[in-house]
């Protein structure tokens, strides 16, 4: 495209003034590109520049640590495969559709505008990375304010398994179950495929404490059809004192 001398000086102008300002360069090139381009893109007027890349944490332990809850190999494929794909395929996707939300939470809360790949992925690569660390070898109970919490939430400890299992067991399909903190209460249900709490377009909202991958691939090897008995044995493995970092 030809640009004309006015042009020209406009944005030189407009270079300069932005550098003064003290905008670091890259952004002078994104936004000027993004006043002269068009593109199909919903994400050019949310966004402030810096594109979010998902990464994978590492396991907190062994492929075998939460045996025999959970065996070694699915654990595994679980984490080597799925979660690696989500990954790759959620940056993929950002990349791709010029997504430049700079948080997660922006990215989730957009979640209705995303792609199905973006939105699919990014569930998929948040959801394994939350999952991996609210779990590990050893049951335990929750205590202190976790435990408060559950109590006058539900009831009882009991009744709280009662009502997540309940979630998880009804979750039809693929999915998660979930526990959330929606200002203060505590909150049990589930989300469809990679959907979670922190989407705009899930009924079940607020921040995640605990959730469970009720995914066929996170239980059939060892369990086949039987995930009432994954979802009795997850109980022996969850990372009470990580959820209770969430609810503080
Ligand atoms: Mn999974």
């Amino acid at each position: 495209m030809k640009t004309t001398r006015r042009e020209f000086v406009q944005q030189a102008l407009k270079a300069t003034t932005l550098t003064a300002l003290g905008t670091p360069l890259a952004f002078n090139a994104l936004a000027d590109s993004r006043t002269t381009e068009t593109t199909s893109s919903p994400f050019d007027i949310l966004t402030d520049g810096v594109a979010l890349q998902f990464a994978q944490v590492p396991l907190p332990y062994a492929y075998a640590a939460l045996e025999p809850s959970i065996d070694a190999m699915t654990m595994e494929i679980h984490y080597t495969k799925h979660h690696t794909a989500y990954i790759k395929n959620v940056n993929e996707a950002i990349a791709a559709d010029k997504i430049s939300f700079g948080t997660e939470k922006e990215f989730f809360a957009n979640a209705s505008k995303l792609s199905a790949k973006a939105r699919n992925n990014g569930g998929g690569a948040w959801n394994h990375n939350f999952f991996w660390q609210t779990m590990k070898p050893g049951a335990g109970q929750p205590g202190g304010k976790l435990a408060e919490a559950i109590n006058s939430s539900f009831g009882s400890f009991d009744k709280f398994k009662e009502q997540f299992t309940q979630a998880a067991m009804t979750r039809f399909g693929s999915g998660w179950a979930w526990l959330v903190n929606e200002g203060g209460k505590l909150k049990i249900g589930s989300t469809p495929n990679q959907d979670n709490p922190l989407m705009d377009v899930s009924e079940l909202k607020g921040t995640p404490l605990l959730g469970l991958d009720v995914w066929e691939h996170a239980y059939y090897l060892k369990y086949q059809n039987k995930r009432n008995e994954y979802v009795a044995n997850w109980y022996n493995v969850i990372n009470w004192d990580e959820v209770a970092k969430r609810l503080a």
